[in-house]
């Protein structure tokens, strides 16, 4: 039998050393992560900061196509996280690169290392955009509609640039 193949959606988000380069690059390595393949990627957005004052962030969200664990995924970005982070992370600090789990297929995960679906998805306008693009008709595996947490949270503050991938 064939290993299963699982769509997931990650969210990515920068705000130092060339964030547009922090993303598009991490875009490509994550289409070169074992037994991942990168589907599509939202446009670039600029967002203002949620939390503390600190430099714009780009943030984008893309979809994966793989046959990792929820868990072994995180450890392939949180590596990947690693690679770029040459500043020291401070909590809701900038951040050179930041790569969220948002979503497994219709999995949820409830394990001290993660949650899916990531518990900041629904409210966060950075988030919920750049996903819309990517699959307007999606239902979170709560039953919640993608279409409802839209008409909640406003899109103040973002800005979508050119497209991710040149
Ligand atoms: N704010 C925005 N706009 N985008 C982010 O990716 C982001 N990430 C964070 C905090 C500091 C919460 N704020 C953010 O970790």
């Amino acid at each position: 039998m064939s290993t299963p193949v699982h769509r997931a959606y990650i969210g990515l988000g920068s705000n130092l050393e060339n964030p547009r380069n922090q993303v598009t690059t991490a875009l490509d390595e994550l289409n070169q992560l074992p037994h991942c393949r990168l589907v599509v990627a939202s446009k670039l957005y600029q967002s203002e900061p949620l939390g503390p004052l600190q430099p714009d962030f780009i943030n984008a969200v893309a979809a994966l196509e793989t046959t990792l664990s929820p868990l072994e995924l995180l450890d392939q970005l949180q590596e990947l996280e690693q690679r770029h982070q040459r500043v020291r992370h401070e909590h809701w600090g900038p951040r050179t690169l930041d790569l969220d789990l948002l979503l497994y297929g219709d999995r949820r995960v409830d394990h001290p290392r993660l949650q899916v679906p990531h518990p900041e998805l629904t409210k966060r306008n950075f988030v919920l955009y750049p996903l819309a693009e990517l699959a307007p008709e999606l239902t979170l595996p709560t039953g919640i509609a993608l279409a409802a947490l839209l008409a909640q949270v406003s899109p103040d503050g973002l800005r979508p640039l050119a497209s991710s991938i040149s």
